[in-house]
């Protein structure tokens, strides 16, 4: 295996398995050196907690971004999640545009949708921005909420191949090159992974288990990109990162109250065994 330094930017989250705390945690399990660049912090996620502190740290970034040019910091890959404002945006694509190295990735996961709607401190005005930066990444990482929101079409819970079909030519002509769909379920019983590369399609079923966890797109990302960095093929590391997913869902069902995320860690060492 190749030593390889990435880059994740998203928020911290004190409490609540998320973002940085799940991202870091991850991709260091998978061997990858993960340096991280803090977009917020919040004193919890803002998905069933109330009165969540959120310190905004866009005014930070270009010093950071420009210290690490002066000190000729390079990037093999860069991941985006959960980011705090729209000038955010802006500043994470010029990040893309000078601290990648020649053979970076980009892996851009949207955060900011599920179930129909927009996380609470999102608009349609963040959703412009973003479609922006799904433009700039190799893979955007969407589920079919975020999908929906960037390509303008109906949210639908029950739908068939062409509706897919359509997600992915809309995401397609916002410029996006190669999608990760999350969440694509055409059978009961069973969910699944689209993953779209270099215009083909390709299907990764799986059992749609009963119960679902907040966070487990963050874990689905960040598994993603360890597997992907670690050299896994799209397809593999898309399969890899939703076994792992399933694992920390089945785990978290047998603990009591665990509401607010989903117990990752305990199963960290199936991940590895994967890889
Ligand atoms: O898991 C996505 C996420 C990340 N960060 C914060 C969130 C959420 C989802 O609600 O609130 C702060």
């Amino acid at each position: 295996m190749s030593y390889q330094k990435i880059l994740t930017i998203q928020d911290i989250s004190c409490v609540g398995q998320c973002s940085l705390t799940v991202a870091l945690p991850i991709l260091s399990a998978c061997g990858v050196e993960t340096c991280v660049l803090p977009s917020a912090v919040l004193s919890t996620h803002t998905a069933g907690f109330t009165g969540f502190t959120f310190r905004d740290l866009t005014e930070d970034m270009p010093a950071i971004m420009d210290h690490w040019c002066k000190e000729n910091i390079r990037f093999r890959a860069i991941y985006t999640g959960y980011l705090g404002s729209i000038r955010q945006i802006g500043i994470v694509q010029d990040i893309f545009a000078q601290t990648a190295d020649e053979h970076c990735t980009t892996i851009v996961d949207p955060a900011m949708a599920d179930n129909g709607s927009l996380y609470s401190i999102f608009d349609m005005a963040y959703v412009e921005a973003m479609k922006g930066l799904c433009a700039k990444a190799d893979y955007v990482i969407p589920n079919i909420t975020e999908a929906c929101f960037l390509t303008g079409l109906e949210y639908k819970t029950e739908y068939d191949r062409s509706y897919i079909d359509s997600l992915l030519c809309g995401l397609s002509d916002l410029g996006c090159k190669n999608v990760i769909l999350t969440g694509v379920s055409y059978v009961p019983g069973k969910t699944g992974i689209v993953v779209y590369e270099k215009g083909e399609y390709a299907y990764y079923e799986h059992e749609k288990l009963p119960n679902s966890c907040h966070g487990t797109g963050d874990i689905y990302a960040s598994a993603f990109v360890g597997a992907l960095v670690r050299g896994k093929t799209a397809y593999d590391a898309a399969a890899i990162a939703a076994n792992y997913t399933m694992d920390c869902i089945r785990y978290t069902a047998t603990l009591d109250n665990h509401w607010y995320g989903a117990a990752f860690e305990p199963v960290l060492g199936k991940l590895i065994g994967m890889l």
